[in-house]
């Protein structure tokens, strides 16, 4: 934990300083002595010398100084903004109820990921894209994905296509804690929920029922299928493939995430010892083709967690981001110094390379509490929600997103 810290704090300010060049500021900055900086104060002063220029012995003398004002803010508080609960979306409730598991209760970083985002599952706080009750594939049935990872041990649990239980995170913990595997997937992970004492319902709601007619009514429209006869744009399945096609570019253009579509919580929960958790649930795509798993059950995709660096979580068109893992590669990029805001940035670039169209976000935490995130489309704007011990309430931050037509 402490070493985490200070490793942390010591990248950051290593990358704020890696031009400085310059003894005039130096010569400023010395003769302070330590106890007379706070770390944010010493990051802005040198901040604020990003362009100026030092010989090498007085870039090492600072560096050695500013070791000291690191170690002796560690001293008085090891973890000043943990615990952490961070997710994607305002999902104030989720928030709540994990900070009050880990921050109240006692309960572990993975209690709180599976406690907060049962919120979303069992009391349907989260909108129709978590739980029961949303989005039915082409049969008009309800699934869940859903998955939890501790960034302690690296263990993971996951289910994919989960039917008739309630419980996808919960489902996905018990996969964690009472198999050697990591994801289970359609009936058979039903089978293993009811083995593991899970109640079993009908996911299907009157609203739910109501929406699927008038899919149907609307000739099925809009669907996720490609190069089929009849043609999928005017006509319900069932379909077969159009044969000896040459078939085009990846394209994207048939359903896109719309406001009702698209808010699947990811949630990261740093305790105050600085070991990380990370989770999803999400009911997928409203119309999805049955047996569909997305990325939030996929680890490197929906969700990614590792005590020596941080975690990240991801929402969005789920059949598009899990081929860039992007939760991975959000946490490889901050491994190699970048801070949440630009490794969710970084993580999204790929993506919007080969496929502008997509919406996505990023949400992002290091293991010492700083966090960001990033986001492509969705109209322009996303939301996401964080507690930490200096916050009185849950806080909902909007992010812009960058276009694809900007
Ligand atoms: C999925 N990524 O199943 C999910 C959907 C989502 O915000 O995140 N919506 O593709």
């Amino acid at each position: 934990m402490f070493k985490n810290d200070f490793k942390e704090k010591k990248r950051l300010l290593l990358r704020k300083l890696g031009s400085i060049e310059h003894e005039h500021y130096v010569n400023f900055i010395l003769p302070k002595k330590p106890e007379n900086f706070t770390f944010d104060e010493t990051v802005a002063q040198l901040t604020d010398i990003f362009a100026l220029k030092m010989n090498a012995v007085y870039f090492m003398r600072l560096l050695v100084f500013t070791t000291s004002v690191i170690a002796s803010k560690i001293m008085i508080s090891k973890h000043p903004s943990l615990p952490l609960v961070i997710n994607t979306w305002p999902f104030v409730e989720a928030t709540e109820k994990a900070w009050s598991v880990i921050y109240h209760d006692g309960g572990s970083n993975l209690d709180a990921v599976e406690k907060g985002c049962s919120v979303c599952e069992i009391q349907r706080l989260c909108g129709d894209s978590v739980g029961y009750g949303g989005h039915p594939d082409e049969t008009g049935k309800t699934t869940l994905d859903a998955m939890i990872m501790d960034g302690a041990t690296h263990q993971v649990g996951s289910v994919g296509n989960l039917k008739r239980v309630k419980n996808a995170i919960s489902v996905a913990r018990a996969v964690m804690d009472y198999t050697e595997h990591t994801l289970l997937v359609g009936n058979d992970a039903t089978m293993f929920a009811i083995e593991m004492g899970f109640p079993i319902y009908n996911l299907e709601t009157n609203k739910t029922i109501q929406e699927f007619k008038n899919w149907l009514h609307n000739k099925c429209q809009p669907n996720y299928r490609k190069n089929v006869v009849p043609d999928h744009t005017k006509s319900c399945g069932s379909y077969k493939p159009i044969l000896q096609q040459k078939f085009g570019l990846p394209s994207f253009s048939h359903q896109t995430i719309s406001k009702d579509n698209h808010d699947t919580i990811g949630m990261l929960v740093i305790d105050k010892n600085g070991n990380i958790a990370g989770g999803t649930t999400t009911n997928g795509m409203d119309h999805k083709v049955p047996g569909r798993v997305g990325d939030s059950p996929i680890i490197g995709s929906g969700a990614y967690v590792d005590n020596d660096i941080g975690g990240a979580v991801g929402t969005g068109d789920g059949d598009i981001m899990m081929r860039f893992v992007p939760s991975f590669h959000a946490v490889h990029l901050m491994q190699n110094g970048l801070s949440p805001e630009e490794a969710a940035s970084g993580a999204l670039k790929p993506i919007i390379k080969k496929y502008p169209h997509f919406s996505g976000a990023i949400v992002a935490a290091s293991i010492s509490g700083e966090y960001g995130a990033a986001c492509h489309n969705f109209g322009g704007a996303a939301q996401y929600t964080v507690r930490t011990s200096s916050m009185q309430n849950a806080t909902v931050f909007s992010i812009k997103c960058s276009m694809n037509n900007k």
